[in-house]
């Protein structure tokens, strides 16, 4: 079975995981989102993408969910010996290997999606991992702050702000002009199924979506696409996606990001056991829909929530 995944970060690696186990036979192609991208002490850092990576190939920060297992920050603390910033962006020694391999293939001419994979050789995260676009898109946030409205990298919103304000609007820089990575619509027009996991709607799976002719080859594809809430009970599991959803003027619901994402796209969608009172809106909207457990507590649950959007999206195969 070929499976198509549009991940974003940490919940999209987290799901990613639980997918390979329920799946050991399929064959998964990861659409990563760039839009988190930040150039950093003249490097490329690709956060969604290295959280996939690290993740899936063993080396992700449990804890944490993004960055390096046993980690040093010598270079960081040299960096700020120097009064070089930014300070409030957490890189790790060996974290930096990574993003100084991504800069210098990229300086000798490698597009990201062949840098990517050069990385991924190390890794082997046992998924074909793309990023959605070679071309640079950037998320920024329109924020007002001492009464001036501004527009900040997402990283700074995420990182540095803490979502503590609100978005004001979230504007994939770059996203009109760049076009899919190689691979990316072949790998959708061959997919049996296409997955929305519980990444962050906006600046992760929309991000992805905003790169003209992803979206249109999805809903054209023909084949089930089958999307995971990533909000339980009116809230994000994780992250501040509701920060990001109230930006673009969806409420932090199961069924109002359902909708957002439209049956126009989605065939079949996943609310939480504490969102069951939500599936006939869902349905409602033409989007199939169930009521199952969807927190990632462990390896099964994950496998368990992948099983359950596999079967609801034979359920919708016409
Ligand atoms: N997230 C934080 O909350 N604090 C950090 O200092 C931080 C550093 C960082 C470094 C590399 C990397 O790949 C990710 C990092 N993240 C950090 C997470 C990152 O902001 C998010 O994972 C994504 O951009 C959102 O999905």
């Amino acid at each position: 079975m070929r499976i198509v995944v549009l991940a974003g970060g940490i919940g999209g690696a987290r799901f990613l995981r639980g997918l390979k186990a329920a799946t050991p036979d399929a064959d998964i192609t990861v659409i990563g989102n760039t839009g988190d991208d930040i150039h950093l002490f003249g490097l490329k850092v690709c956060p969604d993408l290295d959280t996939v990576m690290y993740t899936l190939g063993g080396g992700i920060n449990e804890d944490q969910g993004w960055g390096r297992s046993d980690e040093t920050f010598q270079v960081k603390s040299e960096l700020a010996a120097y009064g070089v910033g930014p300070e409030w962006f957490g890189l790790g020694d060996r974290d930096f290997a990574t993003h100084i391999v991504r800069t210098q293939m990229l300086g000798a001419g490698y597009p990201l999606s062949a840098v990517t994979d050069a990385l991924c050789d190390r890794w082997q995260p046992g998924v074909r991992l793309i990023p959605m676009s070679d071309d640079r898109v950037e998320t920024h946030v329109a924020v007002e702050l001492e009464g001036e409205r501004r527009a900040v990298h997402f990283q700074e919103y995420w990182v540095r702000l803490r979502a503590s304000v609100d978005a004001l609007a979230v504007v994939p820089v770059g996203a009109e002009q760049a076009k899919p990575a190689p691979g990316v619509l072949e790998a959708i027009a061959a997919a049996d199924v296409v997955l929305f996991p519980p990444s962050n709607p906006v600046v992760s799976v929309g991000t992805i979506l905003s790169v003209p002719g992803i979206r249109e080859a999805i809903a054209d594809a023909g084949v089930p696409v089958v999307g995971l809430s990533p909000i339980v009970g009116d809230a994000p599991v994780r992250g501040m996606a509701d920060k990001m959803l109230a930006a673009v003027g969806v409420e932090s619901s199961a069924a109002a990001v359902a909708e957002h994402y439209g049956s126009g796209l989605l065939d079949g969608w996943l609310v939480d056991t504490a969102d069951g009172a939500t599936v006939e809106r869902v349905e409602a909207a033409g989007i199939r829909c169930r009521a199952v457990p969807l927190m990632m507590t462990d390896l099964d649950a994950t496998a368990e929530m992948a099983r359950a959007a596999l079967a609801l999206a034979e359920e919708v195969r016409t």
